[in-house]
């Protein structure tokens, strides 16, 4: 029987662990390849199992989905055109903020996604924990932990991915502030091509933002009076330029998240000394404290002291 065809993504800022992920998984063994009309490289291998013939390809690490960089407009093109069965897009778990605004804007696209929540380790070790269910439901996204570099999670990840990839479903995006969120369904309301690839939700973003690829493929002059008169309405609103009222939109919702994912974990040496200090510093409970202490020490010094007088009055 053939091998279905299914093609990984692997996507993240840099230094995530993409690469790491992508040698465990692979085997280290890869094509390297360049991305048509550009010098960025892209690692390429496969991996066969009972049902699939994967395909995995090592994205190179950036920050937005704009298109000022080569490195970004390879990964953009790559999930546009290429459309990748699943992009597992890979989070420094400690580095929450700044790889959930990445996420956030691939997530846009409307690629079918799973998160790695790799460097999990460094996590731990700085005491803190993520609430990956919760996460999940925030984001509508499967969600798995890995150590990269330990091997941990990276088969479940890599089942979760196949999993996704042969049930994609219909994605539904966490919502942005109110008037940001408004000016993006009259835009996505309106619209009247469909651009290839990408969601239109993505197009609507991407057209406030001004982004000058999509206006190109949009083309229709409506649209565009439309964005620019929603454009001039937001900046009047927060009187700053659009992109950088979606920028701090996309940077609020990441803070959102991490306040209901992210944990402190208690732990139980502080969990004592706190308790103690609790019945220590009480109001009432204090100054009992304080009397006994008191009362122990007078003890101590007069029996003591009694003790030790008898001891030096003792004829020798
Ligand atoms: N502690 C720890 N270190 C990790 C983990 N995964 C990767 N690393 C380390 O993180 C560093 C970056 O890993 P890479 O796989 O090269 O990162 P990348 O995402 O491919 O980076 P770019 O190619 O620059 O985008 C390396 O030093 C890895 O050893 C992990 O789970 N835990
Ligand atoms: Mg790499």
């Amino acid at each position: 029987m053939e091998k279905k065809p299914i093609t990984i993504a692997l996507a993240g800022n840099a230094n995530v662990g993409k690469s790491v992920i992508f040698n465990q998984l692979t085997g280290g063994s890869q094509i390297i390849g360049n991305w048509p009309g550009k010098t960025v490289e892209l690692a390429e291998g496969y991996i066969e199992t009972n049902q699939f013939k994967v395909r995995v390809v090592d994205l190179p690490g950036i920050y937005s989905l704009s298109t000022y960089s080569e490195e970004e407009i390879v990964t953009r093109e790559f999930i546009i055109k290429e459309k990748p069965d699943v992009v597992i897009v890979v989070l420094d778990a400690s580095q929450l903020y700044r790889n959930l605004f990445f996420l956030l804007e691939i997530l846009e696209i409307g690629a079918n996604v799973v998160v790695a929540l790799n460097q999990y380790d460094l996590l731990e070790a700085s005491g803190f924990e993520i609430d990956v269910k919760k996460l999940e439901s925030l984001l509508n996204v499967k969600v798995v932990k890995t150590v990269a570099t330990k091997n941990i999670g990276l088969k479940e990840l890599f089942e979760t991915a196949l999993d996704v990839a042969v049930s994609k479903s219909n994605y539904t995006f966490p919502k942005y502030g109110k008037e940001v969120e408004n000016s993006i369904e009259k835009l996505m309301e309106n619209l009247t091509v469909n651009v290839e690839g990408v969601s239109k939700r993505f197009v609507a973003i991407k057209l406030l933002e001004g982004d000058k690829e999509i206006e190109k493929l949009v083309q229709d002059p409506k649209i565009i009076e439309l964005r620019n008169a929603l454009v001039r309405e937001q900046e009047d609103i927060h009187g700053e330029p659009i992109q950088t009222i979606i920028i701090q939109e996309r940077y609020s919702l990441a803070e959102r998240i991490i306040e209901q994912v992210l944990t402190k974990k208690r732990k139980v040496s502080i969990d004592i000394s706190s308790k103690i200090d609790d019945v220590l510093l009480h109001p009432v409970f204090g100054f009992v404290f304080l009397g006994l202490l008191l009362l122990f020490m007078f003890f101590v010094v007069f029996k003591f002291g009694s003790f030790f007088v008898r001891l030096h009055r003792k004829p020798f």
